[in-house]
């Protein structure tokens, strides 16, 4: 039996299926990781649970942001990807809904310990390191070392070669700035982000744009995760995936129902669904190379080694709580976005 059809036995499911009798079910999804697998993913959900989807994408702190402007009259039932930070600060707000699924003992520590964070409004649904890619002709071309650290891109020669996302609307680009605050101190690290500017040729709105910037010979350097990365060298593009010497901070991609759902019980059910190795497994279809958090999910060998790779204790507690997201935010657009370039 698979475990879609065990769940199907499961209370979610057939609540689904009762109302499903007098008009037919419906789910709002909120899905912030990369478009493809998005589509693919309330594709297949509505497919197999014949609950009618309609989804839209956008970045983590743009998700969030939405979120907290509904809240008085909730529009979405489920957030499901996008980096776990602002779903923390989501879960702090009581913006999500406390939700303990069945399916919680087949998923690694990890995500059962965002999930513990947050009271249980979140979890666990995909992991991934951050770090760099850059385009080997266009680095070449430019006459520019490779970069293998951080602090490489801080050399006056990358005027101009380096693409980011602006933190406000992009989780990659919070977990970024949160992880050289991490690495180098408060002071050091904001040193380290004015230095990072000068040489920024545009911060994006979403945080994987970079990547596919430099994998289109538009920027050199692109700051995304590790596995955004590799989806463009896989798709043939010139780039080389750096994990940073002096460490690097991580994602832990999470999914909450979104507090006063109209659509409670479908959320269940998707929630549940999204924990399986069926509905995890899709990643693969669509060259998304995140970690998956059922432990009997599939990982691609494409996929960045987490062991391999020099990972800081990334603190998600701190950094994902509302008053810290909220300052270092401020902090960056009043003490970074403002500088000259
Ligand atoms: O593309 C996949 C991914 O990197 O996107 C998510 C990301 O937060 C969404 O983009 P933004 O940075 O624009 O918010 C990550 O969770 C995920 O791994």
């Amino acid at each position: 039996m698979t475990t879609l059809k065990k769940l199907l036995a499961t209370s979610a499911f057939t609540l689904v299926a009762a109302a499903g009798t007098a008009q037919a079910a419906s789910l709002t999804l909120y899905c912030s990781a990369q478009e493809d697998w998005c589509q693919l993913v309330a594709n297949t959900f509505e497919e197999t649970s014949g609950i009618e989807v309609n989804m839209t994408r956008k970045s983590s702190g743009e998700t969030f942001a939405q979120i907290k402007a509904e809240s008085s009259n909730p529009r979405g039932d489920i957030w499901w990807g996008g980096t776990g930070d602002p779903h923390l600060q989501a879960a702090e707000e009581d913006l999500t809904m406390k939700y303990m699924s069945p399916m919680r003992d087949q998923l690694h520590p990890w995500a059962i310990s965002q999930a513990e964070s947050s009271g249980n409004r979140t979890i666990g649904i995909y992991s991934g390191a951050l770090g760099y890619g850059y385009n080997t002709d266009l680095l070449k071309a430019a006459g520019l070392k490779a970069p293998t650290c951080w602090a490489d891109l801080l050399d006056p020669s990358f005027d101009g070669h380096v693409q980011m996302a602006n933190p406000n609307s992009s989780g990659t680009a919070y977990t970024t700035l949160a992880t050289i605050v991490q690495l180098f101190g408060e002071d050091k690290g904001f040193e380290f982000m004015a230095g990072l500017h000068a040489n920024i040729n545009q911060y994006t709105k979403s945080g994987s744009a970079p990547i596919k910037a430099a994998a289109r010979g538009e920027s050199t350097v692109g700051i995304v995760f590790m596995h955004d990365a590799v989806k463009q060298a896989v798709a043939g593009f010139p780039i080389t995936v750096v994990a940073p010497c002096e460490g690097t901070g991580y994602e832990i991609g999470s999914m909450s129902i979104i507090d006063g759902a109209r659509n409670e019980d479908s959320a269940k059910a998707f929630y549940d669904w999204a924990l399986t190795t069926e509905a995890q497994n899709l990643a693969l279809e669509v060259n998304a190379f995140q970690v998956p958090s059922n432990k009997s999910s599939n990982t691609s060998p494409a996929a960045p080694n987490m062991d391999d790779i020099k990972l800081i204790d990334y603190n998600f507690t701190l950094y994902g709580s509302s008053a810290e997201r909220r300052r270092l935010l401020s902090k960056w657009d009043e003490d970074i976005s403002t500088l000259a370039q």
